[in-house]
């Protein structure tokens, strides 16, 4: 029996981490507290079942729990700029993460990967490919696994794998001192979450915490915001731990492609692997991710060539530009994951080369304090009609309007609707055979859904009864 008056962890916010946290610390045999801003937060009454409910305090995050408490452990949704992380600092208390307990509590490598976009596209991949070989990994992270959860499964239903994969958001980093990854890998940084970031260099500098102690580092040689502090590009390719992905032609152990008469060819460490002939996925883009999963696994002395079955066979996950159906000669196409101005660009340039006629957007939600010139950028000839929905529609038409404006282009495909449904009809009503019709919202989804898979289901439950007729 714990003592009553003994000192506690006290875990900080009551979503998936929080819960996961609560139950890693029983396991551990220490007293735990939660607190929550939200009075009804998912799990409340699980949690009060589990360790009393007062030891639950919800509806504002409890200050009087900060005193005695002897470790602080806060979930993601908790920016380290709230002011109850001051009152926590204020009193010395140690604040974790799950990231990092995890971290080191396993003994198992674990693949750490990160970047704005592509995150749980690779990760899967290069879960699937280390399966490829006859290896167990597993999957665990923000793509929605709580890591601690691996911690304390039960001993019949889990068995230990050779490797971890964890997708890792700027939100889990910005807590992880040294995670010590067998290899560490920033795929791509665009605009993120500016309502959390006061800049650019913050959100960059939360990713690559990832690199601290890292056994092997991969980067996207394209983008140098994706290598660690503090080389330069001209010392890049000198450093024998870092292994780099580009679209382009590959030096020495690093991935590339090689293009022979109009056909692609996946190339690294000398040898050429497959082609794009082979592979289901679509789009640079997703070239990119295959070339990524590639060198992350060249980092784990594995045989290449049996992980890349698991390449042939991969067609994607589910909203990541996920074909839905044709009608009448045009493709709908389901991108609900494109959640950022980054996200969205990819996925346009990634179906450019798909499709003959031309594309139209759905897109809009939450901004988050996004800057779209850079999406309004994209719009030439090739591109139709927009028709932009949400919480943020306005602001969002006002930019594209003024971009196209300013670029002498006509604003008048940009309209501003009311709902999802009323886009997909306009957006039905404008297109002609030989078109595709692209939603990819680069917004958040929590204006008018529960998260970005409940919009992607609606959005594809519209298409099929609206336009599919099944
Ligand atoms: N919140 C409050 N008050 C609190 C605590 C949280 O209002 O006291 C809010 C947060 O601001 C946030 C929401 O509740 O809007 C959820 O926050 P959380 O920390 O409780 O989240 P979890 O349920 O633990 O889920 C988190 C990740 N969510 C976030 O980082 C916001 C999940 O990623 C991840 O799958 C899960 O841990 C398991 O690791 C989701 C996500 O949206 C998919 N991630 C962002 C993204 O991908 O862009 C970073
Ligand atoms: P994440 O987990 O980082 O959100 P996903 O693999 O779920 O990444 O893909 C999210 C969205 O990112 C996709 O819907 C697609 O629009 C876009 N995307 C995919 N690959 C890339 C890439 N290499 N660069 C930029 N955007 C990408």
């Amino acid at each position: 029996m714990l003592d009553k008056n003994s000192p506690y962890v006290l875990v900080v916010g009551l979503g998936k981490t929080g819960y996961s946290c609560v139950h890693y610390f029983l396991k551990e045999n220490k007293r735990v507290k939660v607190t929550d801003s939200r009075s009804n937060p998912p799990y409340h009454d699980q949690v009060r079942d589990l360790i009393g409910a007062e030891n639950v305090s919800v509806g504002a995050l409890d200050e009087n729990l900060i005193f005695n408490a002897s470790e602080v452990v806060l979930s993601p949704g908790i920016s380290l700029k709230d002011p109850f992380v001051e009152k926590i600092k204020a009193q010395n208390k140690k604040i974790t993460s799950d990231i990092q307990l995890f971290a080191d509590a396993i003994k198992k490598p674990i693949i750490g990967i990160t970047g704005a976009n592509a995150k749980s596209t690779v990760c899967t991949l290069v879960a699937n490919m280390i399966n490829a070989t006859g290896k167990k990994a597993i999957l665990g992270g923000n793509i929605g696994a709580p890591v601690l959860d691996f911690l304390t499964a039960s001993n019949d239903e889990f068995v230990e794998p050779d490797y971890y994969v964890l997708e890792l958001s700027s939100f889990q980093l910005e807590l992880v001192s040294e995670l010590s990854l067998k290899v560490a890998c920033i795929l791509n940084i665009s605009p993120d979450h500016m309502d959390r970031y006061v800049s650019m260099d913050e959100y960059i500098a939360a990713k690559k915490n990832i690199h601290h102690r890292a056994e092997r580092i991969v980067v996207n040689r394209e983008d140098e915001n994706t290598f660690p502090n503090p080389l330069g590009k001209e010392k890049k390719s000198f450093q024998k731990n870092i292994v780099s992905f580009g679209l382009d032609f590959p030096t020495g152990k690093n991935f590339g492609l090689k293009t022979v008469d109009d056909q692609y060819f996946f190339v690294g460490a000398g040898e050429t692997l497959l082609s794009s002939a082979q592979v289901k996925l679509r789009g640079t883009h997703n070239f990119a991710n295959i070339l990524a999963a590639l060198a992350i696994c060249s980092c784990l002395d594995m045989d290449l060539t049996k992980a890349c079955e698991a390449l042939k066979q991969f067609s994607g996950l589910e909203h990541r530009c996920e074909w839905v159906g044709e009608s009448g000669g045009v493709e709908w196409i389901n991108d609900s994951k494109g959640t950022n101005v980054g996200a969205s660009r990819a996925a346009i340039q990634g179906v450019r080369n798909e499709v003959k006629g031309k594309i139209h957007l759905i897109l809009g939600g939450v901004a988050k304090n996004a800057d779209f010139r850079d999406l309004a950028l994209l719009v030439d000839d090739r591109i139709g009609g927009i028709f932009i929905f949400g919480q943020d529609a306005e602001a969002i038409n006002n930019c594209f309007k003024l971009n196209l404006d300013e670029r002498g282009a006509d604003k008048k495909r940009c309209v501003q609707v009311a709902s999802l449904q009323e886009a997909v009809r306009l957006a039905q009503e404008s297109a002609r055979p030989g078109d595709l019709v692209l939603f990819s919202p680069a917004c958040a989804s929590f204006d008018m859904f529960d998260n970005f898979e409940h919009r992607g289901q609606i959005f594809k439950q519209i298409i099929h009864e609206q336009i599919l007729k099944n």
